[in-house]
This record gives structure tokens, C-alpha cells and sequence, in this order.
């Protein structure tokens, strides 16, 4: 076995956007491509002689394939081990509990998340550090300008390692260790939460189904949900993970995890849903004919966190990204902690957590976690679910109600205008900016604009800023407008419209969404010239 030293020539689009690479699966199959991003990421983060790694994806299509040349270049380049799921896969979430647990040098996520899978769909690479969470913008930045001026990469001549039996292996000289996908994390989950309580909450009648739509999540759901804690056979759905999770969308909403709907809404329904993405990191929660918001889901799990062993002792802070409603804030302010608004994806509350500033954190795409990993976490939101459902013996929804009696009612919505042209997708976004000083104090019926801005974040643990990180219309009784364009989409732009509106009043909290938001609807499509600018008179998905 020899390490060979390939000249290769750099491609000037390995840019990581919200959450690592991501392509189609030919770009990534492209001569040197995946090589030449690994690369750049060994020559960004040096990592020190004889260091361990963790590398595992999603297992969609391409995770093979991609692991065995991590592997030998990992190998090549001083790698003293490599701890890989078997078969090659796990979780976000588990990746990052395996990084901490282990005190690995971070590890190689392989995923493209919620998006599809197959030879002609998406794929994805990212580099978590050695906290189990995702690179820092600096780091992220590094890693993209390497990969535009890189000319070699090193890799082991050698034969692909089994990776369907447990145990350890050698590649040159560095060890590969095949260990289980699941075990760590679901022992990790048995340390939160009441699995007691839960158990007997399920042995009690309680019926629960969980969508693990042909995802990673399966195995994890059905040790954890049907093993360690008795649900009834069959409680997991699509649970077997397939390379193109079954030609079936794995994202968790209510359009794409359509299945699991229905059953929650149909007759004889579960007591509770919930479903995860493609690499198990989000989730979606359903009671009884009732749809929890991720960003209430956020709020409820704060103001309820103390049932919860792991944090009974309550929380340090709370953050949320910026679209995410201001839900969970209500919650802080009552609970007299500090809550965050940081910038859409994950990377941003690493910090906040290591500092012990935050211990939750959410977004309203259907993440949600906390500082016992530093990824979100879509089994652990069920869990954390199931053990406040056990604590307080009420419905999915009676306790929503309760909570919005309590704190008011964030009415909230999403519109994603998908594979837009891209140059129609930024004028959109142009144009607002130049719209500022003209939309400022404007008013709209009710409505009436207090400022506009593009929203800016200084980490205040390491002083960087983020800029442009979406346009906020920002109006005086609290209500919001932003616009963001989406960097996970692999097809022109997405262009993802928030909207959100505060309601105190109880009387109106039965509202649907739909109606309680459509004057700033309105008032969002008319402002941006959506409609003219990219001809589109309809949201690819609503939620
Ligand atoms: C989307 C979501 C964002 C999330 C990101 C990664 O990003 O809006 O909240 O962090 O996906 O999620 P964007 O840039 O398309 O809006 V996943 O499950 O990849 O890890
Ligand atoms: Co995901």
C-alpha cells in the first residue's frame, strides 16, 4: 500500500452553504471533486499527527462510495484512526454525540439533510468539529478558498475496508473501527429523559407513530422507540433506510411527510406523530388532528424543560435563529434567562453552547436541540415530547392551548418559492434592500413598518459578524416579514418568505394560520414584486 499524491485541478464551486457542500449526486462523481473537498478540509483544519476522525452519512446514494475514498485519504494523511457507523452510516446527531463522546479530532458528515436522494438527486459533505458541531463560518470559509487554488490531494492505494461488521480493520497505518450507528446515542437519550415514565405512558394505551421516512433515523427509532421503551410493533413507519429513502422527499413538514398526516388525521388516529428527515436531525410533531410549529415546539419545550431530568434544573438561555418566531422569547422573558437570535443554520449556536450561554435551541425549518450534542436533534425532540406528554397526562394539543393561553399565540407561516431563476431570486432580494428608507414608517391597514434592515450577527463569544443574513420588515406591533434566499437548495434559488403575527387575544387563537396571517401575506408579495419579478403566483410549499 502506497500513498499516492494526485495533481488535480480546483473547481471554483465548493462553496458550503447553511449546512456544509451540497449537489447533485453527478457533480460529486465528477473526476477529483469529493477528493479535492476533502482536501481542503484536512488542509484547513490541521489536525494533529495520529488524530481520530469520525466520518458517516445519511446512507443515501453515494454514502459508500464516498466513504471508502474518505477513508484512504484520511489514511494518506496522517490519520491514526477513523471511527465509522456501520455500514457507514449515522445520524447528524449521532455523528455528533460519537465526536464528543469519543473526544474525536470532529468528524465527516455525509448528507444532504431533508432534500432527496438517487443517483441523479442531491448529496452532501460537511465537517464537524471537535465540540460535534458544525464548522464555523471562519473555518467553513477556509476550507472554500483551499478548494479554489488546491493542485494535489493525497490518497492511500488500497482496497475498500468491509464496513458491514463490527470491529477493527487497518488501512496502512491507520485504524478503521466499524462501531455501532446507534448504541452511543440511544444511551445518551436513556441519560435525559424519563424512559420509566415514558414506558409506562405507552403500556398505558397511549398510541404513538413515528415517520422515519426511509431515513436514518429507522434503526434509531426502533431500538430507542420500539426497544428500550415498548411501543407497540409497528409504531415506526418506512423505517428501513433505503439509498433514495424510497423516491419520497425526507422532509418532515406537512406536505412531504404526507403518510404519517394522514394517519394523524384520519379516524382512529395516534395519540402522537412525529417525523424526521434524511439525516435525522429534524422533526416534526402531530397530536391528535393537530400540527405543533416547530417554532411553539421550540417554546414549549423550554417552558416545560424541568419535567425532563436532564434539565430540571432549568436552562441557561435559550436561542433561536432569526426567521424562528418569537415564540420561545415570551418563554425566556418569563423565565428570566437570555435568548438569541443568531442566523439560520446550526453553526451559529456552537459557541453559545460551549460557552454555557444557551441550553436550547431552535429554528422553524424543524430543528430542535439542545447542549447535550451540537447538531439538532429530531429523536431527541420526540423523546423530550413523549417525557413532558408522560409528565402532564394531557393531549398534544390541550397543552398547546394552555401554552398560548399563557404566553399569547405566535401566529406563524412559511412560504419556500423553490428553484426560482437565480438572477429573478436576487433581484427580488435587491429590491427590497433598496426599498428601506422608501417601506419605513409605511403603513398597510393595521400594519404599520417600524424599520427595515438586513439582519447582521456578531457572535458574542468570538466577536465575528455575519452580514446579509436576511431582509426583516419589522413592524410596530411586533409582527414580522423576512426574506431569505435558501443555501441548501441545489437547483437556481429558493426563496423562503417568514411571516409572523402576535395574538394575545385567546379568543382568536383557534384561528388557522392561514387566515390570521393574510394581510401580511399580502403585504409581503406586494412589496417584493414576487410575483412580476419571477412570474411564480404560488409557493412551492407552505407551513
Ligand atoms: C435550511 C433551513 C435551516 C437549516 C438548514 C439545514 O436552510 O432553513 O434552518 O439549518 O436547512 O438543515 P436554508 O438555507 O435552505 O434555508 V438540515 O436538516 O440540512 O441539516
Ligand atoms: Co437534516
Amino acid at each position: 500500500m502506497s500513498i499516492r499524491t494526485v495533481s488535480t485541478q480546483a473547481f471554483s464551486d465548493q462553496k458550503p452553504g447553511t449546512s456544509g457542500l451540497r449537489k447533485k449526486v453527478p457533480v460529486f462523481q465528477q473526476a477529483n471533486y469529493l477528493e479535492n473537498f476533502v482536501q481542503s478540509i484536512f488542509d484547513s483544519i490541521e489536525a494533529p499527527k495520529g488524530a481520530t476522525l469520525v466520518v458517516g452519512g445519511d446512507g443515501r446514494y453515494y454514502n459508500r462510495e464516498a466513504i471508502q475514498i474518505i477513508l484512504k485519504m484520511a489514511a494518506a494523511n496522517g490519520f491514526g484512526k477513523v471511527l465509522v457507523g456501520r455500514g457507514g452510516i449515522l445520524s447528524t446527531p449521532a455523528a455528533s454525540c460519537v465526536i464528543r463522546k469519543h473526544n474525536t479530532f470532529g468528524g465527516i458528515i455525509l448528507s444532504a439533510s431533508h432534500n432527496p436522494g438517487g443517483p441523479k438527486e442531491d448529496f452532501g459533505i460537511k465537517y464537524n468539529r471537535t465540540n460535534g458541531g458544525p464548522a464555523t463560518e471562519t473555518v467553513t470559509e477556509a476550507i472554500f478558498t483551499k478548494s479554489k487554488t488546491i493542485t494535489s490531494y493525497r490518497i492511500l492505494d488500497a482496497a475498500d475496508v468491509s464496513l458491514d461488521a463490527l470491529g477493527s480493520s487497518t488501512l496502512g497505518e491507520m485504524k478503521v473501527e466499524v462501531i455501532d450507528a446507534v448504541s452511543d446515542y440511544a444511551e445518551l437519550m436513556e441519560s435525559l429523559f424519563d424512559f420509566n415514565a415514558i414506558r409506562a405512558l405507552l403500556s398505558s394505551g397511549f398510541r404513538i407513530k413515528f415517520d422515519a421516512m426511509h431515513a436514518v433515523n429507522g434503526p434509531y427509532a426502533k431500538d430507542i422507540l420500539e426497544g428500550r421503551l415498548g411501543a407497540a410493533a409497528g409504531s415506526v413507519m418506512n423505517g428501513i433506510p433505503l439509498e433514495d429513502f424510497g423516491g419520497g422527499h425526507p422532509d418532515p413538514n406537512l406536505t412531504y411527510a404526507h403518510d404519517l398526516v394522514e394517519i394523524m388525521y384520519g379516524d382512529n388516529a395516534p395519540d402522537f406523530g412525529a417525523a424526521s428527515d434524511g439525516d435525522g436531525d429534524r422533526n416534526m410533531i402531530l397530536g391528535k388532528h393537530f400540527f405543533v410549529t416547530p417554532s411553539d415546539s421550540l417554546a414549549l419545550l423550554a417552558a416545560n424543560a424541568t419535567l425532563a431530568p436532564a434539565y430540571k434544573k432549568g436552562l441557561a438561555g435559550i436561542a433561536r435563529s432569526m426567521p424562528t418566531s418569537a415564540a420561545a422569547d415570551r418563554v425566556a422573558h418569563a423565565l428570566n434567562i437570555p435568548c438569541f437570535e443568531t442566523p439560520t443554520g446550526w453553526k451559529f449556536f456552537g459557541n453559545l453552547m460551549d460557552a454555557g450561554k444557551v441550553t436550547l435551541c431552535g429554528e422553524e425549518s424543524f430543528g430542535t436541540g439542545s447542549d447535550h450534542v451540537r447538531e439538532k436533534d429530531g429523536l431527541w425532540a420526540v423523546l423530550f415530547w413523549l417525557n413532558i406528554l408522560a409528565a402532564r397526562k394531557q393531549s398534544v394539543e390541550n397543552i398547546v392551548r394552555e401554552h398560548w393561553a399563557k404566553y399569547g399565540r405566535n401566529f406563524y407561516s412559511r412560504y419556500d418559492y423553490e428553484a426560482l431563476p437565480t438572477e429573478a431570486a436576487n433581484g427580488v432580494m435587491q429590491h427590497l434592500r433598496e426599498s428601506f428608507t422608501s417601506l419605513t414608517g409605511k403603513s398597510f391597514g393595521k400594519y404599520s413598518i417600524k424599520t427595515c434592515d438586513d439582519f447582521s450577527y456578531t457572535d458574542p463569544v468570538d466577536g465575528s459578524v455575519s452580514k446579509n443574513q436576511g431582509v426583516r420588515i419589522l413592524f410596530s406591533d411586533g409582527s414580522r416579514i423576512i426574506y431569505r434566499l435558501s443555501g441548501t437548495g441545489t437547483e437556481g434559488a429558493t426563496l423562503r418568505i417568514y411571516l409572523e403575527a402576535f395574538e394575545a387575544d385567546v379568543s382568536r387563537h383557534h384561528l388557522d394560520a392561514q387566515v390570521a396571517l393574510k394581510e401580511l401575506i399580502e403585504i409581503a408579495l406586494n412589496v417584493s414584486e414576487l410575483k412580476s419579478r419571477t412570474g411564480r403566483d404560488k409557493p412551492t410549499v407552505i407551513t
